[in-house]
């Protein structure tokens, strides 16, 4: 593995994002941030409860993971500026170096890295579960992305062609640019439910009596953007322009139609790496998974009854909402809390994340997780994948990639088999 650190050109970074703060002035209150979209690593010390790390995330810092008693970050000027005006020290981190000169395939993961699959691998390798599998996978394009990538959505069941009445359950990954490993985690779940079928009782069960749904990248444009180089980007956002700005890109985390920009926890910034976008669904992608969801409603029915969003990274399992710290809210009763945590539980006892609810992280708003609860009434989980900390963060070694994913398989099996009746985990009926 060549994973050598360019402290060279993070110390020309951190004095040109010195140069940037102070031509920018802090912003204040309600103020929107100044527009210097010049996304960089930071450490923030000494930040303990959920409070202070809903503060930190409300200057439009995107909080990418709390360790250690302080949270790693990824950050604007401005928004460093902001946190430093919250009292908190704030570090540079190196940045993860790019590749050495003719290790680079545009548009490829770095070679060290191949195991992991840019867009064209990972439509080459669901195309060959098709070939495969014809009986037991269907595939369909829901929609495109900004750039005009295809978003895919993947049925598998037996009798696939035929909807049949079982519970069906969704899985999506990667709305998160420089998650990668989540897109990993997507084509194992489809090589499980597909490669195994004739072999494994467990998954023979659940592929014919669920209808199981893998959208596995619904941020195309922002992966492809964060590999193009042949160095990582620590890209966040899709890459869509915003009109009266030269900043590219929405969250899409925070642009689902539920308390959309509510509460603090997305920015009204295009700056920001957590911009919650113009108005809820404006990014192309989240309107797209959004209306494939829509579309599952049938006879005034919504037939997905569970869901998994995989990120990366923090090794958590969060339920909804996220929105409030409260643990009950107006459309949340306790017995529909209790039934996400109780599952929460017993997922997180198989892969030994931490379970919790989504706000216990930090205050976020527009998330799937919220809307898909909020709206559509499906007990939803966001998985946060290796690491817990360190570990290479978003960018673990290919070589992690096999014991990771297959990690989750007992957990993904239990989510299936409550799917007839989730709140049965909690010993109620449907
Ligand atoms: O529901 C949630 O709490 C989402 C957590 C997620 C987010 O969108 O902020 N964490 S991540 O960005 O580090 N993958
Ligand atoms: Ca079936
Ligand atoms: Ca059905
Ligand atoms: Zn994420």
């Amino acid at each position: 593995m060549n994973r050598k650190r360019l402290s060279v050109v993070a110390g020309a970074l951190i004095a040109f994002a010195t140069t940037l703060s102070v031509s920018a002035p802090p912003a204040t209150g309600d103020q929107p941030a100044p527009d210097v979209p010049t996304f960089a690593e930071y450490r923030v010390e000494n930040v303990k409860t959920a409070e202070q790390r809903s503060a930190i995330a409300r200057t439009g810092a995107s909080v990418d993971a709390v360790e250690h008693g302080g949270l790693n970050i990824t950050a604007t000027p401005a928004e460093v500026a902001r946190i430093r005006a919250l009292g908190y020290q704030v570090e540079r981190q190196e940045l993860l170096a790019p590749p050495s000169a003719g290790d680079v395939t545009p548009l490829d993961f770095p070679s060290a890295d191949a195991r992991y699959h840019n867009y064209a691998e990972m439509t080459a390798e669901i195309n060959q579960a098709l070939v495969d599998h014809p009986t037991l996978i269907s595939r369909r394009v829901i929609g495109r992305s900004f750039q005009n990538r295809e978003i895919v959505a993947l049925k598998i069941s037996d009798n696939v062609a035929v909807d049949e009445a079982e519970p069906e359950v969704l899985f999506t990954a990667h709305q998160h640019a420089r998650e990668h490993l989540t897109v990993e985690m997507a084509l194992y779940l489809i090589s499980q439910f597909t490669d195994s079928y004739a072999t494994d009782a467990q998954i023979r069960t659940m592929v014919d009596n669920r209808e199981i749904w893998i959208v596995p990248d619904v941020n195309p444009d922002g992966g492809e953007y964060d590999i193009a180089t042949g160095s990582y980007r620590s890209w966040r956002k899709n890459r869509q322009t915003n009109s009266g700005s030269s900043n590219v890109g929405t969250d899409l985390n925070r642009n689902w139609n539920y308390n959309w920009g509510c509460c603090g926890g997305s920015s009204g910034s295009t700056s920001s790496s957590t911009f919650r976008g113009s108005a809820a669904e404006s990014a192309p992608e989240v309107r797209v998974v959004a209306d494939f969801v829509r579309t599952r409603v049938v006879g005034g029915v919504q037939q997905i009854k569970t869901h998994i969003d995989f990120h990366t990274y923090g090794e958590l399992i969060l339920w909804p909402y996220g929105f409030t710290f409260n643990d009950l809210a107006p459309g949340l009763t306790q017995a529909q809390r209790d039934t996400h945590a109780r599952l929460g539980q017993m997922m997180a006892a198989t892969n030994n994340y931490t379970p919790q609810q989504s706000s216990d992280l930090y205050i976020t708003d527009g998330t799937i997780g919220d809307w898909l609860w909020g709206v559509q009434r499906v007990y939803t989980y966001t998985f946060e994948m290796y690491p817990r900390s360190g570990g290479g963060g978003f960018y673990p070694p290919d070589e992690v990639i096999s014991r990771e994913v297959s990690r989750n398989r007992a957990a993904v099996l239990l989510l299936l088999d409550f799917s007839d009746c989730p709140p049965r985990v909690i010993g109620l009926t449907c």
